[in-house]
């Protein structure tokens, strides 16, 4: 049976304790499903190019170390000074340099070079998120001719943003040498499809030859889910353990919840400054709410984000410093990580969650706030437009984060909203958890991958591939 190569900047090797995060999350239930190779950095840094396999079960989780220049040019260099802030429309903070673009290169090289190694012919590829653009570029000039997918778990923005950025015209196009290329929606698609229409001026329906046999890029909508009734489950045990007890005996009234890794495109500060405007808004709601931030640091070594950690606790301070009697703070900001189990309790203990970042590919903490709700007495989520999540989640409280007004009133509102009106919301929102998970998104990645059906495109692309010579 042909095998799943799973290739992504970092592996969650089991039990190897790794941050939490959304890829994890999201390739739980391939892994159960499928025998897998899932091949990555280690996390570790050294001179040796060291890799190392472990095993699980029928799946193999393979990890190499980087070289300290890799891990400044490659990783916190091209992709998270570069790559991360561009592709989340934030062109102000990006930092470009051509050899951090190199390192990026060579490291893709070194995990084509891993691949070769392992792969047989009959083999699947499925390279994940922006790490790794180009790496079918370097397996296809490496003569490997197995299928190869790409999915982009962060938003694509429009050409007229994307091609501000040195060297997109190599880049971009190094993604005509998957089969298929994977957005968590539409629009992200969308953008794909008028970044090649405009900068290569391709038609669609054309193809080109690579190797023996004929290759054709196809672009489909992916959207990312989450084991939706398993959560649930979970969270109707978590709520009634001691953590969760201990919390909610710890406050006055009620529970609001954000959780986020300390990233700038969640957008936790305008998320304060709103709560903030709430909290001057509405006197009447002083000593009955709580707003919990539980956000565990991420990539503290780039500047933007130690400052913002700064910032963070300095808004968190002030707000507490400024409402806060002997009986009530009115927020506690978290940074260290909690349980998965004890995640899903807090969601489901909390009436309202706050899910506002300036821009995400989909955002799985507003599904899984979602899928830990008692539906008797569900929570009401607060949605920024601009996640991923907002095109399946119509029902939700829809709001635009660059405006704090907007969002402290959405805070009133939610927490003013009658039963009926929150069974209403909870109830569509549900549903539209159970039509896309998790299983599914795997499944139908890897069916349009392998058969080259159903796949959820947009009809004009679906079949475009690049002009020879491009790619
Ligand atoms: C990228 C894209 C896309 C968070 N804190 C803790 C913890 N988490 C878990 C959450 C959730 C995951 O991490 C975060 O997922 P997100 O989707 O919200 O965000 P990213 O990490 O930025 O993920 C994103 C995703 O990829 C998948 O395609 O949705 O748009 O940016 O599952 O629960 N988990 C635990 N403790 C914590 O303290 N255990």
């Amino acid at each position: 049976m042909a095998r799943i190569f799973i290739i992504s900047n970092r592996v969650a090797v089991p039990k190897a304790g790794l941050q939490p995060g959304g890829l994890e999350v999201a390739l739980k239930a391939t892994l159960k499903k499928h025998t897998c190779v899932w091949l990555g950095w280690s996390g570790e840094l050294s001179d040796t190019a060291r890799t190392q396999t472990f095993h699980k079960g029928r799946n193999a989780y393979v990890v190499t170390d980087l070289g300290g220049d890799d891990f400044e040019e490659y990783y916190n260099g091209f992709a998270n000074r570069v790559l991360w802030p561009i592709f989340h429309y934030r062109l102000d903070l990006a930092e470009f340099s051509r050899r951090d673009l190199s390192g990026y290169w060579r490291v893709n090289n070194q995990f084509a070079d891993e691949l070769v190694q392992r792969l047989k012919p009959d083999d699947i590829v499925w390279v994940h998120d922006y790490h790794l653009i180009p790496l079918a570029k370097v397996l296809r000039e490496r003569g490997v001719n197995n299928r190869i997918g790409f999915f982009l778990h962060i938003p694509l923005p429009p050409p007229e943003i994307l091609t501000a950025m040195p060297n997109h015209d190599t880049l971009i196009p190094a993604l005509g040498d998957y089969d298929l290329v994977g957005f968590q929606t539409d629009g992200d698609a969308a953008n794909f499809a008028r970044y090649l229409a405009r900068e290569l001026g391709t038609p669609t329906h054309i193809s080109h030859r690579l190797g023996d046999g004929e290759r054709a890029m196809r672009i489909g909508t992916f959207p990312v889910g989450i084991e939706t009734r398993e959560f649930n489950r979970l969270a109707g045990r978590a709520v009634r353990t001691q953590l969760v007890g201990q919390v909610m005996k710890s406050i006055p009234g009620v529970l609001m919840i954000g959780v986020d890794r300390l990233d700038y495109s969640k957008g936790i500060p305008a998320r304060l400054e709103a709560y903030e405007r709430f909290l001057a808004a509405h006197p009447e709601w002083h000593g009955k709410i709580t707003y919990l931030q539980i956000t565990p640091k991420s990539r503290s070594q780039i500047k933007e984000y130690s400052e913002m950690a700064e910032a963070v606790n300095a808004t968190a301070g002030r707000i507490n410093g400024a409402y806060s009697n002997a009986a009530w703070s009115p927020m506690r900001y978290v940074n260290r990580p909690y349980s998965r189990t004890a995640l899903s309790g807090l969601y489901r203990a909390a009436k309202v969650g706050l899910v506002t970042p300036m821009r995400d590919g989909m955002n799985l903490v507003a599904k899984e706030f979602v899928a830990a709700q008692d539906d008797e007495d569900p929570g009401v989520l607060i949605l920024s437009r601009f996640a991923g999540a907002a095109s399946e989640f119509g029902a939700a409280v829809l709001v635009n984060p660059y405006d704090p007004d907007a969002v402290g009133a959405a805070i009133a509102r939610a927490m003013a909203m009658p039963l009926e009106e929150r069974r209403r919301r909870h109830s569509e929102l549900f549903a539209a958890l159970l039509r896309n998970d998790i299983a599914d998104w795997g499944d139908n990645f890897l069916k349009a991958l392998g058969t080259g059906n159903k796949l959820r495109a947009i009809d004009a692309i679906k079949d475009f591939v690049p002009p020879a010579g491009i790619a």
